[in-house]
């Protein structure tokens, strides 16, 4: 790297942090640079390609202390701090995690042993993953909030999404905490989502509480993940107080804590006073005029919106008229009809909820995300809550397939419209554009995740559409087309390595780390975000089944160059009628099949992958000609291969431009968006 652009680099640095950098020696200087930068420490190779350029050097400055600025402070300080007064009877905490560390299943823990509870009233297991899509995917997608009593004071329990496409979710909840807990598997380690939530438990102030979980592991090694969550601390820029966390050592499945992971205990005690103890009770001025801060929605058919947030001043009482200061700053007086705190696994009426509790509002039609509830004499907004912007979109089509209507009862684009609509009065990272025709809708997202869950329940409620390829989000950074890079760690038995590298390095990915653990690999990457569109399905194959993928985002980036498309061409339905095996029979060199017989097909419908690069039009509805002669030989039985099953997020990610996802409440179907073969060659005739 030439001199005068690291000197710029160190300079800007060093006027930043004045006489407080570089804290630590031990890490060398490029890293230090690079978590300044907010990148990853190790991708610290790739700075001084990009510090060539001093004029990037200059926007990215711009845009951190442009970010700096716009950040929101950890919550909002009042200038009467003498009259704070310690709410001791209250404990708020969140519980944040990479996906899959456990979050839920220690909060089901956690309420079996509080003794609040009747056996009746906890069945099963993850009680709070309580909607279809949750139990059947084994995620949670929505932030739930519980209230347990322990030893007479109220722990607010928040348990959050650890899926990267829910991570604005955490953000928002975080401001309603005072302390949290970050869960890391005892084996895996910290992973990406893991940096994401400490980071913003960081920015909003929050000391962690780290919980070990999964000691009961065979392969467990707390010791080791015990370092490697302190450097991540050290790598996030925790303050000395921070840096000196608090550890607890749990199985959520065996249902116990202790503070030694060769001690096995009988219960989650130990959790439960390590928050008490490191979780600093609600410090407001309950006298002040009231404010409160909108950080979720409701939505009930009988009530309207409900808002959820925290009482950050004062006290709000019910029936009072009180004022909604929405984002814009617009005002709008209005009244609450009922208050509720949260109780256990419900809510409980209250007539008031002082400051430092968290409650949900009913009543209010124009409350919102980030709104201010404010006392009407004093309306004073609450700083601004940031709100990811979308990295992904897709087209929302009405369904124009010859099936559209065979079980669907919402089809017409203005029954779309209405149902997006509605998912936007509570899905707060979603964006709905109209499109190039009034048939069509832009809808923009965080993540393949979180639109096709979204698809997912439209399907089921009775919906159909045809939705196109999945788009990453470009941006303009100094006249320059920058795209989201995603922070991408596998997992995989050492022997996989090369196939991961191979497919990886084809997709621009970096590789940032490579670590060997036992007989598996640890390798992170960055790679552009187009190009783990449909990567996970080939890493499968590639890896015979056995690499372990997470991803989430990064940075915005130049351009990485040019990414290949899918390899392999498909195969098309020529005619309408009922798949046989006859003619599937005569296929299966041709490729991989997606149907199977009876299943019905159409003219113009992907019904497999074909094993060559271009498109080829198959007859999967032929049927053996009939003779009343008898033939000397009997028939024989048709062994077919079982066809791939693609879910709904395969097909997104299987298709390509001119292809469509028809959706419909009984099937996932693929098709050309021409379903004519006529009208498809004439197009691509016009396109050469
Ligand atoms: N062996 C072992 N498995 C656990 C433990 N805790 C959770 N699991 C398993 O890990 C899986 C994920 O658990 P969840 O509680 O759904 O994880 P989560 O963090 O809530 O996941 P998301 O909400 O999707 O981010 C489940 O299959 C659990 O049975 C544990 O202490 N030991
Ligand atoms: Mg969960």
């Amino acid at each position: 790297m030439p001199a005068p652009q690291t000197g710029m680099l160190y300079a800007w640095a060093f006027s930043k942090h004045g006489n407080t950098w570089p804290r630590r020696a031990a890490m060398p200087p490029d890293a230090e640079i690079a978590t300044l930068f907010g990148m990853h420490p190790r991708s610290a190779t790739l700075l001084p390609a990009q510090a060539h350029d001093s004029r990037w050097c200059a926007t990215i400055r711009g845009s951190i202390e442009d970010d700096r600025t716009k950040r929101t402070p950890a919550r909002p300080a009042t200038d009467k701090d003498d009259r704070q007064v310690k709410n001791e009877r209250i404990r708020n905490v969140a519980i944040i995690a990479h996906v899959d560390h456990g979050k839920t299943t220690l909060v089901d823990q956690m309420l079996r042993q509080c003794g609040q509870f009747r056996e009746s009233q906890l069945k099963g297991e993850r009680i709070l993953d309580s909607n279809d899509l949750e139990r059947e995917r084994g995620i949670t997608i929505l932030a739930k909030n519980i209230a347990i009593e322990y030893r007479g004071i109220k722990i607010n329990l928040i348990d959050t999404p650890g899926h990267a496409d829910f991570g604005g979710e955490v953000e928002r909840v975080l401001m309603m905490a005072d302390g949290c807990l970050l869960l890391v598997d005892a084996f895996e380690g910290p992973m990406p989502q893991t940096r994401f939530v400490l980071r913003k438990a960081f920015e909003c102030g929050l000391r962690p509480v780290v919980v070990i979980n999964k000691i009961d592991r065979h392969d467990a090694r707390p010791h080791e993940v015990v370092d490697e969550v302190l450097d991540l601390f050290i790598e996030l820029n925790a303050s000395d107080e921070a840096l000196d966390f608090p550890v607890v050592y749990s199985s959520a499945t065996l249902g116990y804590a202790s503070l030694d992971p060769d001690k096995h205990t009988d219960s989650v005690q130990p959790l439960f006073e390590m928050i008490l103890s490191h979780v600093t009770p609600p410090e407001s001025d309950p006298d002040a005029p009231v404010q409160m801060l909108i950080t979720t929605l409701d939505y009930s058919d009988y009530v309207g919106r409900i808002g959820i947030g925290r009482v950050v001043r004062g006290t709000l009482r019910s029936g009072r008229p009180i004022t909604v200061i929405h984002r814009d700053g617009t005002k709008k007086n209005e009244q609450i009809a009922e208050l509720l705190v949260f109780d256990g696994l419900g809510r409980k009426k209250v007539e008031e909820v002082t400051a430092g509790d968290i409650c949900a509002v009913v009543g209010l039609e124009s409350v919102d995300i980030g709104n201010t509830i404010a006392d009407p004499e004093h309306p004073e907004p609450l700083p601004l809550i940031r709100i990811d912007e979308p990295t992904l979109h897709m087209t929302f089509r009405v369904n124009d397939s010859p099936f559209c209507g065979r079980l669907g009862k919402f089809l017409t684009s203005r029954h779309i419209r209405d149902r997006l609509e509605k998912e936007l009065q509570k899905n707060v990272a979603l964006r709905v554009d109209p499109g190039h025709t009034p048939e069509e809708f832009h809808v923009s997202g965080r993540g393949m995740l979180h639109l096709s869950v979204l698809i997912e329940n439209m399907r089921r409620e009775g919906y159909e559409l045809a939705v196109g390829k999945p788009k990453v989000i470009y941006r303009e950074l100094d006249n320059r087309k920058t795209e989201p890079i995603e922070q991408c760690v596998i997992d995989v038995p050492t022997a996989n390595v090369g196939a991961v590298m191979e497919l990886l390095g084809q997709r621009r990915a970096i590789c940032t780390t490579m670590e060997t653990r036992s007989e598996t690999t640890h390798l992170e990457f960055t790679v552009p975000a187009r190009g783990l569109i449909g990567v996970r399905n080939r890493l499968l194959n590639a890896t015979n089944g056995t690499a372990i993928m997470h991803h989430n985002f990064y940075e915005y980036e130049f351009l990485r160059g040019p990414i290949p498309g899918r390899t392999n061409g498909v195969l098309i339905a020529m005619e309408t009628g009922q798949v046989t095996a006859y003619a599937l029979e005569g296929l299966t060199d041709r490729g991989v099949l997606f149907v199977a017989p009876p299943e019905h097909v159409y003219a113009g419908q992907i019904v497999g992958e074909h094993n060559r690069e271009n498109d080829l039009d198959v007859n999967v509805c032929r049927a053996k000609k009939l003779t009343n002669m008898r033939a000397a030989g009997a028939d024989k039985t048709v062994v077919l291969k079982p066809p791939r099953i693609l879910t709904l997020e395969m097909a997104l990610e299987f298709i390509e431009d001119n292809e469509l996802v028809e959706v419909t409440p009984d099937a996932v179907r693929l098709r050309k968006r021409l379903l004519s073969e006529n009208d498809r060659k004439r197009a691509s005739r016009a396109g050469k």
